[in-house]
């Protein structure tokens, strides 16, 4: 297959400063070399250009702390991903998770979803649900609002991001949850989407559960895997801002990606929420490439 790989270097959506080394941590992690290895024709597009918080000002409007560079960011991405053809797997490398607001609207693009000729899957690999607006939001970090701004919920600045499309509730499944806000998990309910917390995945299993998935995202032109690193266990990943105790297991990690590759129904992926400062050795980084070969056909035999 062709992957190509686009590194979003943005931390301006998180609370804590390092995320925008995740993508550079995972280079050194030998992606590339990984998936070539694996046989695929590998390019490294580069990265798209984002500021660096210490040339803006921390300004917070409407309950959004840095929203211009953020929504130039992901407009920037979107196109980027847009512009890729059909056949390439586009693997992109936050950065915080805010810069799916634009890997999402991309790929949605590139696929013809919204125009009436399909529609984007999204699995949500996650500790948290990402489905903060302004309104709810307890910290003003865009991080923890992607989902609702593709979902067409927040500030119209950021929903305009997918140009008239947007993610329909049904076609979201999130996997790995375990930190959710009140407010947040109204809105959940209320939306209908189906999320997966870690009771589900210690009671049904990731078998079941990427089974069911399957089952819900059929129809869907494509599926787009957005795994932020804090889904795996804060043991198994520790280098991420926002860590949450009894998250997936390595293996449970791994099965998840393994199922989805023999699906066959995947057609790209973010890594996102790796903080090589707050890392052991580029642990998470390593990890985060392990993710990706299972998910791209790594077989133990
Ligand atoms: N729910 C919290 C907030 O909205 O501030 C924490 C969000 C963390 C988001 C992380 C990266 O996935
Ligand atoms: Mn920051
Ligand atoms: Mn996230
Ligand atoms: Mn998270």
């Amino acid at each position: 297959m062709k992957v190509s790989i686009l590194g979003i270097p943005m931390d301006l959506g998180a609370g804590r400063r390092g995320v925008d080394m995740g993508a550079s941590a995972l280079r050194n992690a030998q992606l590339s070399r990984t998936l070539r290895d694996l046989g695929h024709d590998v390019t490294d597009l580069g990265d798209v250009p984002v500021p660096i918080p210490e040339t803006l000002d921390k300004h917070a409007s409407g309950g959004l702390v840095f929203l211009e560079p953020i929504l130039d960011a992901c407009r920037l991405t979107a196109d980027r991903v847009a512009a890729l053809p059909r056949d390439v797997f586009p693997l992109t490398l936050g950065g915080d998770h805010s810069v799916s607001m634009g890997t999402v609207a991309g790929n949605a693009r590139r696929l013809g979803a919204g125009t009436g000729t399909g529609r984007l899957g999204v699995i949500w690999v996650d500790a948290h649900t990402d489905y903060n607006t302004p309104d709810s939001s307890p910290s003003g970090n865009i991080h923890g609002m992607p989902v609702a701004h593709l979902t067409g919920l927040g500030d119209s600045r950021l929903t305009g991001l997918g140009d008239g499309w947007t993610l329909r509730p049904e076609d979201i499944t999130m996997i790995g949850i375990r930190s959710v806000d009140t407010r947040e998990r109204d809105a959940l309910r209320e939306a209908g989407i189906r999320a997966y917390t870690m009771k589900d995945v210690d009671q049904l299993g990731i078998t079941r559960i990427v089974d069911r998935t399957l089952e819900q995202l059929d129809g869907v032109s494509g599926i787009h895997v957005s795994f932020d690193a804090d889904a795996l266990d804060p043991g198994v990943c520790p280098g991420v801002g926002t860590p949450v105790p009894g998250g997936l297991t390595y293996r449970e990690g791994h099965l998840l990606m393994e199922l989805l590759s023999d699906s066959h129904r995947i057609t790209s992926m973010d890594i996102v929420e790796v903080n090589p400062i707050l890392d052991t050795r580029n642990q998470t980084a390593e990890v985060m490439v392990g993710m990706a070969a299972s998910l791209l056909g790594q077989r133990i035999l």
